[in-house]
């Protein structure tokens, strides 16, 4: 079936196969390989997430094309490949919309932090990825998933899902709801302080995990960010606050056993240094400090959509087994009182290496 979509788009040759690719939490991805050697990667996009891809589309369109001026060989943005009749996706007869990328050869993406320099590497570019945004018409894009950051809203559908409770799970999240609700107060800091102007709103890419970047295999450096289907207009401490959330710590964002699951701080300042080196020369400090708050925010965030979804019956998030979205709510939620614990610690080293990037 999908290879039979792949022969839709203009690709170089005959695709000879198709398999299941990578590890995202959202799209379905596929490899395509064709007959001369030339790869590609197709994705159904999902849907549920993303109910509008003409807008969706629209903005992958105008930021690939615009960071493409500055890709010295077509390896360090996604490129999109057209249909035979010249779109940039394919809807199939059950509605079903897919779109094809060009496979960035040559290039690994990593799970997990193997060693801090990948991290503090993976930080010079989204802070990079934010520079080069910095002059792109933020008012272009359609807001792709209206309230996607804002934490306010999340709690609100944490809420709904928790009153309509429709597979009777409540119960067995209760330690988790009750974290979360203690947590509720002071959620909405940094869209109030969007909205009061307090901090600036610029464009973002707002799924900055570790696995949204590619790196050069042989150089270990980061070649291409991918995975756009988040970029809107947002505060820059989204973008930061996810990378920490996902890579700041000792294990995997779904690991069941707690004991082994901890905030590190270390691998917080290795972040903090490339992603203030890479555009911290842009930031106010009340912009630097709001970054400890993103650090915390987006981990109390993800842990309250994860624990919706497990509470909805997992209809948003991609899952291996039944219980995996209340796993990963767990690890979130361990991460945020770690956070909450090193606080100050956060600040003071984002003021540190402000200082040093500025100067
Ligand atoms: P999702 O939204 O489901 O996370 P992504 O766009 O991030 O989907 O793609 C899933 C995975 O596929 C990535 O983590 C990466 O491993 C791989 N991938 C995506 N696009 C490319 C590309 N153009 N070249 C090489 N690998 C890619
Ligand atoms: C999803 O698409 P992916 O797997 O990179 C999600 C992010 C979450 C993340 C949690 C569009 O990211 O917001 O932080 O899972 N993307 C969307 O791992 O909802
Ligand atoms: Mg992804």
């Amino acid at each position: 079936m999908s290879m039979e979509i792949a022969r839709k788009f203009k690709l170089s040759a005959e695709p000879v196969s198709c398999e299941r690719y990578g590890n995202g939490h959202i799209n379905d991805t596929y490899l395509v390989c064709c007959a001369d050697a030339h790869r590609y990667i197709l994705q159904r996009m999902n849907r549920t997430a993303f109910p509008n891809i003409e807008g969706l589309m629209g903005n992958i369109q105008s930021v690939t094309e615009y960071l493409a001026k500055d890709d010295p060989d077509g390896r360090h943005t996604l490129h999109l490949v057209h249909t035979l009749d010249d779109r940039v996706w394919y809807t199939d007869e059950s509605g079903e919309a897919w779109r094809i990328y060009e496979f960035v050869e040559r290039s690994v993406c990593f799970e997990r932090i193997e060693d801090p320099k990948d991290f503090y590497q993976s930080a010079i570019a989204f802070g990079g990825f934010q520079r080069q945004l910095s002059g792109f018409p933020a008012h272009t894009l359609y807001e792709v998933i209206p309230g996607f950051h804002d934490t306010i809203i999340r709690y609100a559908q944490l809420r709904h899902a928790y009153l309509t409770d429709p597979l009777k799970r409540a119960e067995s999240a209760a330690r988790e709801l009750e974290l979360a609700w203690a947590r509720e107060n002071g959620a909405g800091v940094l869209v109030e302080g969007l909205r009061s102007g307090a901090l600036p709103t610029r464009v973002t890419h707002n799924d900055t995990k570790l696995n949204n970047v590619l790196f050069d295999e042989a150089m270990r450096q980061p070649l291409c960010i991918i995975d756009l289907d988040t970029v809107m207009p947002g505060a820059i401490a989204f973008d930061f606050g996810d990378s920490i959330r996902f890579g700041a710590t000792t294990a995997a964002e779904d690991e069941p056993d707690l004991d082994k699951v901890h905030f590190s701080i270390d691998l917080f300042r290795a972040y903090a240094r490339g992603f203030l080196k890479a555009c911290g020369k842009a930031m106010d400090e009340r912009e630097v400090r709001s970054l400890a708050d993103g650090a915390r925010l987006m981990t109390l965030e993800c842990g309250i959509r994860f624990l919706a979804d497990y509470l909805l019956g997992d209809v948003y998030f991609h899952i291996a087994y039944p219980e995996h979205n209340l796993i990963r709510c767990r690890t979130q939620l361990k991460l945020v009182v770690e956070m909450e614990a090193q606080k100050q610690q956060m600040i003071d080293i984002l003021l540190q290496e402000w200082k040093v990037a500025i100067n």
